[in-house]
């Protein structure tokens, strides 16, 4: 398949499978899960039709490994990022002693005053590494790397997730943990 198709393919699944799935007629479970037959009927029924095999393609080559194809239950659903309400079931776990968050200097006050929210999505997104913060920065135009104070954060209380896919995830970060150039 060509990369220009899987990348079209991709975000019509970002978009249906954690923000807008009532818009192409679909229902996710309260986990997120989408049925695959009812994922490509729906996709079909309203001008993008592609077959299951591009969309285990799709999964399978993602970069970021942003969807899981459950084959036992024959369902599909985003890792992270959901904007609807779902419960992804995800374990509290320890974070390492240092995330990172990837934004840019526009935000920096608003950060610096409240911390870090979820905005419009569920979680705060935090990073293990710079290199992943950067891109997730550079997204919005020239990145600033925020390093979390984790460890410190989950010693007084916080906790922590991780997506399927590697994303930490955080209700919030207060300013206090935020460590600003
Ligand atoms: C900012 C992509 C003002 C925050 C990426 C960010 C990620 C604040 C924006 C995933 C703020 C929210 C998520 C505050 C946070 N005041 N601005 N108090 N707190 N912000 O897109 O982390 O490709 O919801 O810095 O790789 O940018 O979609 O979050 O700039 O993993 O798989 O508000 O999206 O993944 O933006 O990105 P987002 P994000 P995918």
């Amino acid at each position: 398949m060509k990369a220009e198709r899987t990348v079209r393919i991709s975000k019509y699944l970002a978009k249906h499978l954690r923000h807008q799935p009532e818009r192409i007629g679909l229902t996710l479970d309260p986990h997120g899960w989408a049925g695959v037959e009812d994922l490509l009927r729906a996709a079909a029924a309203h001008g993008f039709p592609f077959s299951r095999e591009e969309l285990a393609e799709v999964v399978a080559s993602n970069d970021k490994r942003r969807y899981v194809l459950d084959a036992e239950h024959d369902r599909i659903r985003a890792s992270q990022g959901h904007s609807v309400p779902v419960e992804l079931d995800l374990p509290a776990v320890p974070p390492p002693e240092w995330l990172y968050h990837g934004t840019v200097s526009r935000f920096v006050a608003a950060i610096r005053a409240e911390g870090l929210r979820p905005m419009n999505r569920h979680a705060v997104h935090l990073s293990p590494d710079r290199g992943t913060a950067t891109r997730v920065g550079a997204r919005r135009g020239r990145p600033v790397v925020l390093p979390v104070a984790a460890g410190a954060m989950h010693r007084d209380g916080h906790s922590f997730r991780v997506s399927e896919n590697g994303v930490w995830l955080a209700e919030a970060v207060p300013p206090a943990y935020i460590r600003f150039a």
